[in-house]
């Protein structure tokens, strides 16, 4: 059957709204504009180059409702497969096809994914604070609100810095503007002496009801993190996240045995190959992908129903270096999946809005995507090249004796 939408066009952004994003922009042979999210944080020109360079030219032309064939095409035939800037690039090219499926058939794209699995979605946000007190007002302001779910990430005493935490705000930025990355120093022992006494002590000052999350960036041996897994039973975590590199998936197990703490990980993983063994040896409860870097929808989908198997619920992250057009779509994605848990909402700069206009929703803990037809973000150009790109990066972590940190 011929092509009655064709892709005219496929254009590629790369603004700077205090932080970088990368914005693809398809068009199709009857008007329809969608538009897909494929920031990598401190690797923007590279997978905006993929695009550009690779991926735009062979999108011209192509029937524009054939979303997963699409996939396959750049998946399969591209002979280089996986890594973030090539899944980010698909993933940006699933989701701008969605939102134009959605457009067309003048639904939300949580309509064409099945319908609406649940009424609303829970999400969590950032509290931070270098001591105890000011993380505790970071905590008091979250829950005011309306967070029913809250990450807290605290200092480390004889650090200077810590990534996630500021001594100033209670907010922090992901990378920091410059040439090159900074360096900070990092020391595992004094972490593990200082996390479960912080710990321990929100929980006994936020009570039982409130959700506690804990993200480690996986800085610590299997061994520590079994540790960490036992010091933190008491504090009944609602996860502990990336508590190690997880290039080994097999090392989880120390962890898994030794404590009944729940775990999360995946948000670096980008394919559903990165997170097989995690799901089918159930080595954690959560899985974190982000819609942008495993893929887009489409794959996210897959992953997630094979999750479903194994009883590993979604959890996907969401941190101010993905853009609102991720975020809607891995609100579109959430709200028709059974086996979906929690939506990571860090939050945004004001600036942001000024090119992003998003149409979801928070009420009272819970998210919903909007009933917009298609993703329902909206992304002015104009104002997206008053914003130009600057580099930056996220932060290298050292040892006390200068050797390099893990991520
Ligand atoms: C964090 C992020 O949100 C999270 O869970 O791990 O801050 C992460 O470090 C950044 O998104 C990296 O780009
Ligand atoms: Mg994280």
């Amino acid at each position: 059957m011929p092509a009655n939408r064709t892709i005219t066009a496929a254009e590629v952004f790369v603004s700077s709204p205090s932080r970088n994003y990368v914005t693809l922009k398809i068009t199709t042979s009857d008007g329809l504009v969608g538009y897909g999210d494929a920031t990598v944080n401190g690797r923007e020109l590279s997978v905006a180059s993929y695009l550009k360079d690779h991926l735009c030219p062979a999108l011209i032309g192509r029937d524009a409702e054939r979303i997963e064939d699409t996939w396959q095409f750049f998946y399969k035939g591209a002979y280089w497969r996986r890594g973030p800037i090539t899944m980010a690039a698909i993933g940006a090219i699933d989701m701008a096809l969605w939102d134009i499926k959605g457009k067309a058939a003048d639904m939300p794209v949580y309509q064409l994914l099945g319908g609406a699995a649940r009424d609303k979605i829970l999400t969590y946000t950032h509290a931070t604070g270098w001591g105890f007190e000011e993380l505790m007002d970071s905590v008091a302001q979250r829950q005011t609100e309306g967070f029913r779910a809250v990450r807290v990430q605290f200092g480390v005493p004889g650090l200077e810095k810590v990534y996630g935490v500021t001594r100033e705000a209670a907010t922090y930025e992901p990378a920091g503007r410059g040439i090159g990355p900074v360096t900070e120093d990092w020391d595992s022992a004094a972490y593990l002496r200082t996390a479960p006494q912080m710990l321990a002590r929100v929980r006994d000052a936020v009570g039982d009801e409130l959700h506690l999350l804990h993200d480690v960036h996986h800085r610590l041996t299997p061994s520590e993190a079994a540790r960490l897994a036992q010091d933190l039973e008491v504090v009944r975590l609602f996860w502990l996240e990336d508590v190690m590199p997880a290039e080994n998936p097999q090392l989880l197990r120390q962890v898994r045995n030794q404590s009944t703490i729940p775990l999360a990980i995946g948000e670096v993983f980008n394919t559903i190959w990165d997170c097989q063994q995690i799901l089918t040896e159930r080595l954690v409860d959560y899985i974190r992908c982000a819609v942008v870097h495993a893929g887009g929808i489409s794959h996210m989908r897959k992953i997630l129903a094979l999750a479903e198997v194994f009883n590993v619920q979604g959890a996907p992250h969401g941190p101010s270096d993905v853009s609102p057009i991720n975020m809607a779509a891995s609100l579109h994605l959430g709200l028709a999946t059974s086996n979906f848990a929690i939506q990571e909402h860090m939050g945004y700069d004001p600036l942001v809005s000024e090119v992003f206009t998003s149409h979801y929703t928070f009420n009272d803990g819970y998210l919903h995507p909007s009933d917009k037809p298609g993703l329902g973000v909206e992304f002015d150009e104009k104002a997206a090249r008053k914003f130009e790109y600057r580099q930056a990066y996220l932060p290298v972590a050292r040892n006390l004796d200068g050797s390099v940190k893990d991520w």
